[in-house]
């Protein structure tokens, strides 16, 4: 006799891995194969390889390891898409499956997948396969990908290919009535946590955290408000900068945000091959770390820590618990959240009152991901799961630096299963070509 929770979770688990493979088909789908194999930025792959990639990680991890089956090509394909064994930047010149053979190896892996599903248990002592957590994993992982293949169609040159509704738009009035900020009370929250079943190592486990008051801006940065900061020289004032920002913008010739282009008086954005003014309520897109540091300490504020984030995005002041996402424990929907590439950027700031938290702040989850100011490192109790090449790699060498920022909150290229209140993604600081955005914040001086 069939268990009725676990039939639904191989649904649940069938529909995640089919929503993510609708994607990757119309990414890799939408261009021909001279576009699909050539590398459009040397910060990106190949479309053809993530597409190879993404097959030959849920054959390693669904078919040899939980279905002990042999390999479906020879084994030595393993090593081309081995992210660790080949930059980016080397992966055209490599002797990759085709894009034929791409499409057909995915499908075939796939189409084993689900039959494995079938007969897979779901609910032994194995972490591994407990709550399916290795098809949730294998899901978002095809989903970093798809947002990874976003990023390669926005800096690939040429006619546009991708359409999608523009985002929601909300009355002036309405966005006018927000505050600027929201004060945030000090105290403990629980960070992290035990209870997410499809949680990835680098979110686990739940620990408590003392965050002291702070005001956090209600919304992320907009276009025009990062547009008074580069009218206002920000890019030629040494004294805002991070050396190392400093030195980057420098070299690199930066003077505004990825895909501005000065047009008169205003400035005109590309956006996947189509350009048009930028929009002044939406939050601002690809800027780095260094970037919104630079933008915060003008405006007389600070970029938030993770723990600000997070608690911010998940604890309940009625009950004192942490939630998993600002507006409480249920899923996503389209009201609450910009999410799962449904539109090709993000919504005006106050476009999802639905997604507020508790104190109002709002669009933490979907738009832009969000710069904080901590590094990637593991919170206290780290265990590397399944593989430390998932996060660990990542993490600075015990009295090293860290390379590496925190970004929170997900962008509108992210699907529902690879965001939620404790997930965690990192970059380079210099890094700008992800979906990514900032708000800021500033110590309050209240007692606590
Ligand atoms: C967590 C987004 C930084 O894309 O490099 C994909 C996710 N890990 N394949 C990345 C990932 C392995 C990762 N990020
Ligand atoms: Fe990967």
């Amino acid at each position: 006799e069939r268990n009725g929770a676990v039939d639904g979770l191989r649904e649940r688990i069938a529909a995640d891995l089919e929503r993510a493979r609708r994607r990757t088909r119309a990414l890799t789908d939408a261009v021909d194969d001279r576009d699909l194999t050539r590398q459009h930025s040397v910060l990106m792959s190949p479309l053809v390889w993530d597409l190879a990639h993404i097959g030959n990680q849920e054959e390693l991890w669904l078919l040899r390891q939980v279905g002990q089956r042999d390999a479906i090509l020879p084994e030595t394909i393993d090593e081309l898409y081995d992210a660790f064994r080949h930059p980016r930047r080397d992966r055209p010149a490599l002797p990759l499956l085709d894009p034929t053979e791409s499409r057909r190896y995915v499908g075939e892996v796939r189409g084993r997948v689900l039959d494995l599903l079938e007969a897979a248990a779901l609910e032994g002592a194995d972490p591994l396969t407990r709550d399916g957590f290795v098809f949730g994993m294998v899901a978002q992982h095809e989903q970093q990908h798809v947002e990874t293949m976003f990023a390669t169609h926005q800096l690939r040159e040429g006619e546009a290919v991708l359409t999608a509704p523009p985002a929601p738009r909300r009355s002036a009035d309405l966005r006018a009535a927000l505050p600027a900020e929201v004060l945030v009370p000090g105290g403990e929250f629980e960070m992290g946590t035990d209870l997410e079943p499809w949680a990835l190592d680098n979110e686990r486990p739940a620990h408590r955290v003392h965050v002291p008051a702070f005001f956090l801006d209600t919304t992320p940065v907009t276009n025009a408000a990062y547009a008074e900061f580069v009218a206002a020289g920000g890019y030629s004032d040494e004294r805002l900068w991070h050396p190392a920002g400093w030195g980057h913008i420098r070299s690199a010739g930066w003077d505004a945000p990825q895909f501005w282009r000065r047009e008169g008086s205003g400035w005109v954005v590309r956006r996947f091959g189509v350009e048009a003014e930028i929009v002044p309520d939406e939050p601002v897109q690809h800027v780095c770390w260094y970037e919104a540091d630079a933008y915060a300490r003008w405006a007389g504020r600070r970029l938030p820590t993770e723990a600000e984030w997070e608690k911010a995005a998940r604890h309940d002041p009625g009950t004192g618990r942490s939630r998993r996402y600002p507006w409480g424990d249920e899923d996503p929907t389209p009201e609450r959240a910009n999410l799962g590439g449904r539109h090709l950027g993000p919504a005006v700031v106050g476009a999802y009152p639905d997604g507020a938290s508790p104190a109002g702040v709002h669009q933490l989850i979907g738009d832009v991901w969000e710069w904080t100011s901590s590094d990637f490192t593991g919170y206290p109790g780290f265990r590397a799961f399944p593989y430390r090449e998932y996060s660990e790699v990542f993490f600075p060498a015990p009295g090293g630096r860290s390379e590496y920022k925190v970004l929170r909150g997900g962008s509108w290229a992210v699907d529902p299963v690879a965001c939620r209140g404790t997930f965690r993604n990192w970059d380079y600081p210099i890094r700008r070509q992800i979906f990514v955005g900032f708000r800021t914040a500033r110590d309050a001086t209240e007692q606590n």
